[in-house]
């Protein structure tokens, strides 16, 4: 049985990838770690939790011996809206986070998934249908952090061996947990505001497509990539993946279809608008199709319908 360590576990994807981790491989067996944030009773609960930093290289490599973890996967990262206001901090937990981790996957010889970011594309990329291999020049400091993040995870593969995977995720939505900071927020923002208030203020304008995902396919694509066969993996880091791509008006539609009271206005952010203009309005994902079978379930109408459901419980 695998032994795993999640960095980032109380973080939007983190938090929920340790559960269903620990329905796949055994709750003692996924090691959940988090900076400062407090985790939720149940992640608390149903198996083991550190407070790590993993800037402490020391720290992070005697967790990873006492527990004979060989599997991490590495989601401590600073989204890019943040990472535009303290690109200082940015730099230390993208850059140099993922190179402690990647120092102690070689010495204790693990596997290391960490996400990259549909953010590692930039405004001189190919905008549509990007394909897999291009243009990769970001003008943002989240976008620097990913792109050197995806080489120095080729680097660690190629020079030393390290079994170093990775996606480029979209924006992730989910009726779990809010997102932290990002530029793909409002898709998730807008159903909490709809379910509450019938309205929501929009921080991206009209016409912004974007690539986004639901949460569960975005779970399913970073367990695939670790089970999927090493032989027929030509990527390896970055791996284009989406589900979805939609401008703020078509999710607002759907979110009307289902609570027809509901209405949207529009104030720009220009910062995270002008992070959303450098970024493709989709992606090709068809070498992830082909190289580890990648296959989300959920398009925008599943999402819409499931999202408004499962917070309708909530809210
Ligand atoms: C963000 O908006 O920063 C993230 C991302 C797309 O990487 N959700």
């Amino acid at each position: 049985m695998k032994k795993i360590l999640v960095t980032g576990a109380v973080g939007q994807i983190g938090s929920e990838l340790v559960m269903e981790l620990r329905k796949i491989y055994g709750n003692s067996n996924v090691i959940a770690t988090g900076r400062k944030t407090p985790p939720s009773d149940k992640l608390r609960e149903s198996g083991p939790f550190y407070f790590i930093d993993v800037a402490d290289l020391d720290s992070f490599a005697d967790l990873v011996k006492k527990h004979n973890v060989d599997t991490i996967y590495h989601l401590a990262a600073i989204l890019s809206a943040v990472a535009e206001a303290k690109p200082n901090l940015a730099w230390s937990v993208n850059i140099n986070g993922l190179y402690n981790v990647l120092e102690v996957a070689r010495e204790c010889t693990c596997a290391v998934f960490t996400p990259s970011s549909i953010g590692a594309f930039g405004p001189t990329t190919p905008p549509d249908n990007t394909p897999q291999d291009t243009i990769q020049r970001p003008n943002t400091m989240y976008g620097v952090t990913k792109v050197a993040g995806e080489l120095l995870c080729d680097y660690y593969y190629k020079r030393f061996g390290v079994d170093t995977r990775g996606l480029r995720y979209p924006g992730i939505i989910s009726h779990e947990t809010l997102p932290g900071g990002g530029t793909t927020d409002y898709a998730v923002e807008i159903f909490y505001e709809a379910i509450k208030h019938r309205k929501y203020t929009c921080f991206l304008q009209e016409g912004t497509k974007l690539d986004m995902m639901y949460m569960p396919d975005a779970l399913q694509s970073a367990i695939d990539l670790m089970e999927a066969d090493p032989a027929r993996l030509k990527h390896r880091n970055a791996f284009n993946v989406t589900a979805m791509s939609f401008a703020p008006e078509d999710i607002a539609a759907e979110v009307k279809r289902l609570i027809p009271e509901f209405v949207m206005s529009y104030e720009v952010d220009p910062v995270r608008q002008g992070i959303a203009d450098s970024w493709p309005n989709s992606m090709d994902d068809s070498c992830a199709r082909e190289e580890w079978g990648w296959n989300p379930k959920y398009d925008l109408r599943a999402m819409c319908e499931d999202m408004v459901r499962e917070l309708s419980k909530k809210l």
